[in-house]
């Protein structure tokens, strides 16, 4: 058995989970906060046989967009001398960020 972690866009997040539940795949969705522009993005964990890993990825990519976002940019290290002026930097984000790693033990108590 296989853990997909997938972090996607909010904006992708629905019909991403309408797909995964209609293909009667089960999905947990935590609210989470990428680590560069302190924004929220989703990450999905789907418990999937090992055939069925390709099903989930191919889902992935068919409902998740890669898009432009606006960022600000990172202000200077701690103790430089003059004025900081935060300017606009666009960075592409997504489609997803996927990991699949082995399950060692799974249990429904
Ligand atoms: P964030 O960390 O907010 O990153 C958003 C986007 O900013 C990234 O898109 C990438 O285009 C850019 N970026 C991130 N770190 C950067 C850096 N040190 N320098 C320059 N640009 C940087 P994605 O690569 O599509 O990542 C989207 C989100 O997926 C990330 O949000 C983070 O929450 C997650 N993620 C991506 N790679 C990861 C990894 N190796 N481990 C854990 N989470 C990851």
């Amino acid at each position: 058995m296989k853990l997909v972690i997938a972090i996607v866009h909010d904006d992708d997040v629905h019909a991403l989970l309408d797909d995964l539940t209609a293909n009667q795949f089960r999905v947990t969705k935590l609210a989470t906060t990428g680590g560069f522009l302190k924004s929220g993005n989703t990450t999905i964990l789907v418990g999937v046989d090992d055939d069925k890993v390709d099903e989930v990825i191919s889902s992935i990519k068919d409902n998740c967009e890669s898009r432009e976002q606006i960022a600000t940019s990172p202000a200077p290290v701690s103790g430089a001398t003059g004025v900081f002026i935060p300017y606009p930097i666009e960075v592409r984000v997504g489609g997803a960020t996927v990991f699949v790693v082995d399950v060692e033990k799974y249990a429904k108590l």
